[in-house]
């Protein structure tokens, strides 16, 4: 159901008091099309209105934006607003069964999000991976003025595609078939979603660039022939001018870039992002690594010709924020280890500290407000949700050890953190050196990259009661549960959260309850809550023999993997597992 008469009403009133903020409406019907981007192969996407790509939403600071959803697929959806702060809005945050109930087939939903942050964002859908499949779109937010002047914008999207419906590739990913972990290769990557993206450009006229990685696996190096850039935004965070030849964007991360163009229309020039293929298993001949677009002074110009080009070392630590922000001594550090491992069910999983994430039957935002003092007791979201309860206004530094020999990018929902360190190596609190203690205005942003095998340091301040769900934004890992929960000081939320009752349409419609525990019961009692898979034993004898088992099956089924889990160190277990890809790759090689 759509928002109720009395909190439109609300709004408005809203509306009048701020000078020139609006309600901008956006009517989303969510539909299957049939969709051939890279000219290679039609398949099912998802679409809105018909329309694919989907169209950026495009506000300024202070508009409330207001999205209808209606939900025309044969599957439940939700959406989340990447990158916004949602301050008590968390009801419309997005992640199903963490802020919400998914919005059934055949249903309408409404998102009320009030804009207080300018800069580049994306909408994309946080129900399993549908924005793989094509639910996603820019949300362009202007601010009212304008940290730095330029003539006229564009957005650039990056974004791999795939020609299997999601679904189906995942299923194969989380499979005992596929033990070393390999995630799906995409076919394609797109700019704009087509495969020669046009962007004219007039001499003597500064552009904006937009440039937003909405990829499910893929990394890009984005660079412009002929032509420099000065990042002045990450993440929504205007940041000084920062001239470059090439940066790497991952997966969710946003980059505003200012390109002057030349003087003359004699020639026309490349766009370039180049896929990393240190991020693909697998590299299929066929695959097109580098993608390009073009920058058009004239339709009759030809191409300029390519100096031969490189990727820079390129440090996001090294930007400096405009609106300075020191960073303080933290008042509780967490530390999380990320692995990917076959767990005791045999599929193929993620974890933070041994927990793979597994969705509660309660809304978690929804037990928070319905339990009373015991929100306060991390116990009640069940274990499989790993809720972590922060008190209001603390500093929080998060550690994160990358215990896997992929890059992940992390994700933190409803804040922006500071970017205090990287190392190569793993962090242990007892014996590694303590990262800096302060920094006068380290970089800020809502999505890191943190280095296989090494790890980061970021703090934030928790200081926006709700519930935030805090995971791998690789489509395929967040599937395989490297998620977990923040919940934020909820003792504040029932009070603090102005709820549409319509919210729970959803979850009525579905039989989802939406209030008690994690189980949907009173008090501490768990039984009944979803339960996840576990670490394998960590005996020696039995991952090696489970281990065989799974090289045998391989080996009948002709996948050519080659594993051997018999090792409990966590460094030679990534060595082994990173053996095993490479093994993998080379057996599948060999095949064609
Ligand atoms: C935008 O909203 C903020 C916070 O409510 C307010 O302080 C500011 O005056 C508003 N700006 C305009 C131009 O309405
Ligand atoms: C949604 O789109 C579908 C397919 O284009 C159309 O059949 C349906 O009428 C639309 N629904 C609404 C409410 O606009
Ligand atoms: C987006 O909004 C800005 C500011 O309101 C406007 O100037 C621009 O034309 C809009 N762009 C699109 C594509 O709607
Ligand atoms: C959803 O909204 C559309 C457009 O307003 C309306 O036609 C339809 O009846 C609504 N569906 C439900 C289930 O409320
Ligand atoms: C925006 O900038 C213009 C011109 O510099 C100025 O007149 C106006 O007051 C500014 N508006 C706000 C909301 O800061
Ligand atoms: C998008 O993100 C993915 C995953 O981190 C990364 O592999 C890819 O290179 C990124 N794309 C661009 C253009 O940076
Ligand atoms: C364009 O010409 C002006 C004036 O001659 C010069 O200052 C500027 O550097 C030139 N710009 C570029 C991008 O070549
Ligand atoms: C892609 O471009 C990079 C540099 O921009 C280059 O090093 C690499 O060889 C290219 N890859 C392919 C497959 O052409
Ligand atoms: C929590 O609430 C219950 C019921 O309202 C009350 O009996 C109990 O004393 C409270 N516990 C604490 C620790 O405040
Ligand atoms: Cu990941």
């Amino acid at each position: 159901m759509f928002a109720s008469v009395k909190s439109l009403a609300l709004l408005a009133a809203v509306a009048v008091g701020a000078a020139q903020a609006a309600v901008v409406t956006y009517n989303w019907n969510i539909t299957y099309v049939n969709v051939n981007p890279d000219g290679l192969f039609e398949r099912r996407a998802i679409g809105v209105n018909g329309q694919f790509p989907v169209p950026a939403i495009n506000v300024t600071l202070n508009d409330t934006l207001v999205i209808n959803v209606i939900n025309q697929l044969d599957t439940p959806t939700s959406l989340h607003t990447h990158g916004l702060f949602q301050t008590h809005n968390a009801q419309y945050d997005g992640p199903a069964m963490v802020t919400q109930c998914p919005i059934p087939a055949g249903a309408n939903f409404t998102y009320v999000i009030p804009i207080e942050q300018h800069g580049t964002y994306w909408i994309h859908g946080h129900y399993h991976g549908q924005y793989v499949d094509g639910l996603r779109a820019p949300v362009i937010i202007h601010n009212i003025n304008e940290t730095y002047k330029y003539d006229d914008e564009y957005t650039v999207i990056l974004a791999d595609w795939y020609h299997k419906q999601h679904q189906e590739l995942n299923d194969w990913y989380l499979s005992i078939y596929n033990p070393s972990g390999a995630e799906p290769v995409p076919d394609s990557g797109l700019i704009n979603q087509v495969s020669d993206a046009k962007f004219n450009f007039v001499p003597g006229k500064t552009y904006r660039l937009r440039i937003i990685n909405m990829s499910a696996l893929a990394m890009f190096h984005f660079h412009l022939a002929g032509h420099d850039m000065d990042i002045i935004e990450i993440d929504g965070i205007d940041v000084e001018p920062k001239r470059v030849t090439s940066f790497p964007v991952t997966a969710a991360q946003r980059y505003s870039v200012l390109v002057k163009a030349r003087n003359d229309t004699s020639l026309n020039y490349i766009m370039h992002a180049d896929m990393d293929p240190a991020m693909f298993d697998k590299i299929p001949p066929e695959l097109k690594l580098n993608i390009t677009g073009t920058i058009v002074y004239s339709p009759t110009a030809s191409l300029a010709p390519e100096e031969p080009s490189q990727w820079d070392a390129f440090d996001d630590g090294d930007l400096v924020p405009v609106v300075k922000q020191a960073s303080v001594k933290p008042d509780r550090q967490i530390v999380l280890d990320a692995v990917l491992e076959v767990l005791d069910d045999y599929s193929n999983k993620a974890m933070f500290n041994s927990i793979t994430y597994v969705p509660p039957k309660v809304p978690t935002l929804y037990t928070a407000m319905t339990v009373g003092n015991l929100s306060t007791n991390p116990d009640v979201y069940g274990k499989y949700a790993h809720a972590i309860v922060l008190k209001k206004n603390e500093m929080i530094e998060l550690v994160i050890n990358n215990k896997d020999p992929g890059n992940h990018p992390f994700h933190l929902h409803g804040h922006v953190f500071q970017i205090i360190g990287r190392r190569d190596t793993a962090y242990d609190p007892a014996t590694s050196e303590p990262f800096p203690e302060t920094a006068p205005n380290p970089a800020r942003r809502d999505t890191v990259l943190i280095p296989s095998d090494g790890a980061i340091s970021i703090r934030f301040r928790a200081d926006n009661p709700g519930v935030w769900l805090f995971h791998c934004h690789i489509e395929w890992h967040l599937e395989a549960g490297l998620a977990m929960t923040f919940v934020e000081a909820p003792e504040e939320l029932p009070s603090l959260l102005n709820i549409d009752p319509a919210i729970y349409d959803s979850c009525k419609a579905l039989g989802i309850p939406y209030s008690g525990n994690a189980a949907g019961k009173e008090g501490l009692d768990l039984e009944g809550a979803n339960l996840g898979p576990n670490p394998l034993p960590g005996t020696l004898g039995t991952k090696g023999i489970i281990a065989l088992v799974f090289t045998i099956i391989s080996a009948l089924l002709g996948l050519g993997a080659v594993i051997w889990y018999a090792q409990d160190d966590d460094a030679k277990l990534a060595a082994k597992r990173r053996e095993a890809k490479k093994a993998a790759r080379a057996a599948e090689e060999q095949d064609e």
